[in-house]
This record gives C-alpha cells, structure tokens and sequence, in this order.
C-alpha cells in the first residue's frame, strides 16, 4: 500500500463517519454481520457454558463441520432480509468479509476452528468516532475480527479512531478448570453467585455487554466479560465516561441486549425475567425520570433451534430513532407492545439467524446515529 492511500481525512470528516453515542439518535449507517461459511463450534468447555444443554448433542455431532446447509441458508437468507429492511429506511448498510471458518488455526496455547461473523455487536464497540474490536473470550472467536477488518480500514481512513482492546491469549488460564460445567444446576448456582468459566487472568469482553447512554454507559461481568476487561474499559475510555457495573438475576449472562435495552432518551425495556439488581442503578434512572418497562416473553417458533441464546431475542431490538425499531415479525406481542408505547414498528423476518448465537441487535454494529455527547442522568 502506498503511503499516500492513508493520508489523514480532513477534520470536518474524521468527525463524523463513525459516530453513536447511543442507541436511539437517528441512526445513518449501520454494519450487518455475515455467516457465509459459518462453523459449528466444538463443545469445549468454556463453550458448553454458551451453548443450550438442550442441544449438546447437535454441537457433539456438528462440531467443527460447517453449519447443516438448510440451516445456513435461512440464517444468510434472515440478515439480507435485515439488510434490505434497513436499506429501504434510509440506513446505509456495510457488510464484512466472508472468511473461511472451516480453517482450523493453532496458536502457543490452543487449536480450534471458527464460528461466524454473524454477531457484530459481539465484536464492535462504538463510541462516539472510536470503533474498540472486543477481545472476545471463546477461542472459536479468536479470529472472527478478520471479517470485519476491511470495514475497519476503510473507516479509519475516512478519519474515524480505531483501537483493539488487548487481544486475549485465551489460554488454560483464562478459564477456571474447576468450574464444573457438566453440571448444569451448579454452574447457574454459582453464575448467580458470582462465579463464572472465565477467570480474571487476563482482560476479556464482548461489545454487547456494554450499553450506551451517552456518558453514561453500563456494563455486565458475563461468561464472556471479566471485571479486568469491564477496568480496561473504564480506563480506556477517561473521565469522559462513566462506566456502571450492573448487575441482573441471570444465571446465563451472555450481553446486555436482551436485558436492559434502552427504546429512546428516558424510556428503556427490563427483562421481567432478569432483573436488575442493583438499587443506586435502578435510583440513578428513576432520579432522571426514566420509565422502565417489561415486554411479553419472547415466542420464537419451537422450529427454530435456540442453541446459543434465549426466548428472549424478541426484545434484541434495532432502534432507528426514537420513534422507529425494528423488530422480529413474529414477535407479535412485542409488536403490540411497542405499539402501544407510541412506536412504529418495523418488522423483519430474522428468525432464521436466530440459531447463530443473536438477534436484530447482536447481527448488527451502529456505526454512525445523528447526536451528540450527552449525559441523561444529570452531571
Ligand atoms: N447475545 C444476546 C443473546 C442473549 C440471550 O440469550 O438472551
């Protein structure tokens, strides 16, 4: 590459190809993830705490192999239908790479194959012109942030600020050996607990355990997050920003985006199954006057195998802006009762990516929403 082609963007530029603050200002450009080539993981230990018991045995079967054809092909159907439904509100939509996840690759401390580059919400962090690459903490993510590194380039050149959070090693250390994964019930006991497969050996975490209220951004320990990576963060980003560790009753946390999510400035939508625990947080939205408030359970059709996440998925939403979210279409109590909340819902078929580890929210990354740095919880 000749230097010239990395010539630094013009001020007004470097300001505003990638910019979000939140996640309800009118949103502009968004990335789309990919599953083209996906993998089934294999069935390691820190990954049995990801993936449903229920469906073990279909990660025993698979594991390694790409994704059963008939699978695959309505999960890509699902995120071009996403694409097009973006597209036609006014959304500019980039997509990543399709990289070959059927390689297996062998680093100084592990070997594994890949995944899918589904869940870009799961690698991307926004926030304001800075795109943070998430460490990650599963090994069959470890390289998941080639698909994306195009985009990346491209918006840095255009002036955009780009850092990668420390890349983990993923080694024995990182996940506690004792943490008896085979037993379901004493693993969630000790997740409600506090204790989780991943150890604080080194700094680890997804983007969507992080939520964006402008200055205020809150952040969950998951299976995927430490308290190392949640430091990082906070450090990282200064005293711009404020950074809320929150607990939620949840004996799976995996992201915030089926949890907390915030539908506009002032209003935000509680898992009624997962609530948040902590009180001065609950203190510090009701002080500003925000409503909480709980949707229906999810229906996600018994045809659709949940092997990564939960019912829940119904309320991984994309916000256009205050007024607009987009939402699954068969979601229909959710449809109803975001209707009710005086939002126009924009309905797309997703379902079929379902099965790929996200929803709505989960397969995309905000890369620029029209607003500005703003504290909505007083100064
Ligand atoms: N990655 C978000 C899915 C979380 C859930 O299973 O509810």
């Amino acid at each position: 590459m000749k230097e010239s082609e990395v010539a630094v963007a013009p001020k007004q530029q470097q300001q505003s190809v990638v910019c979000s603050y939140n996640e309800w200002d009118p949103l502009e450009e968004i990335i789309v993830g990919r599953i083209d080539g996906a993998v089934v993981p294999n069935l390691t230990r820190e990954f049995k705490t990801f993936a449903k018991p229920e469906y073990w045995d279909f990660f025993r079967k698979y594991g390694g192999k790409p994704y059963p054809e008939d699978l695959l092909l309505k999960g890509m159907k699902a995120l071009d239908n996403l694409q097009m439904v973006l597209e036609d509100q006014g959304v500019i939509v980039k997509r990543p790479d399709v990289i070959d996840f059927t390689k297996t690759y062998r680093t100084m401390h592990f070997e594994s194959s890949g995944f899918n580059s589904g869940n870009a919400r799961d690698f991307l962090l926004v926030i304001g012109d800075e795109i943070i690459e998430s460490p990650m903490a599963y090994r069959c993510r470890y390289f998941e942030y080639e698909a994306y590194r195009s985009l990346i380039k491209d918006y840095f050149k255009k002036g955009a600020r780009w850092t990668a959070g420390p890349k983990c090693s993923m080694s024995d250390e990182l996940y506690d050996q004792t943490f008896p994964v085979d037993d379901i019930e004493e693993s969630k006991k000790l997740i409600l607990s506090g204790r989780y497969i991943t150890t604080e050996y080194e700094p680890c975490f997804d983007g969507a355990d992080f939520t964006r209220f402008g200055r205020d951004i809150l952040v969950s320990r998951s299976l995927v997050t430490n308290n190392f990576g949640i430091e990082w963060m906070r450090r990282h980003l200064g005293p711009e920003y404020r950074i809320h560790v929150t607990r939620f009753y949840d004996d799976s946390p995996m992201h915030m985006d089926t949890t907390w999510v915030p539908i506009g400035e002032g209003r935000v939508l509680s898992c009624p199954e997962r609530p948040c625990l902590d009180s001065n947080i609950l203190d510090m939205f009701k002080t500003a006057g925000w409503e909480i408030h709980k949707p229906p359970p999810g229906l996600c059709p018994p045809q659709i195998p949940l092997h990564l996440t939960s019912r829940w998925l119904s309320m991984n939403i994309i916000m256009l802006d205050q007024n607009r979210v987009v939402v699954e279409a068969s979601e229909e109590p959710t449809i109803k009762f975001l209707k009710n909340l005086g939002l126009k819902t924009v309905p797309v078929d997703i379902k079929g990516f379902f099965p790929f580890g996200g929803g709505l929210h989960c397969a995309t990354c905000d890369i620029r929403r029209k607003g500005t740095l703003r504290s909505y919880f007083g100064n």
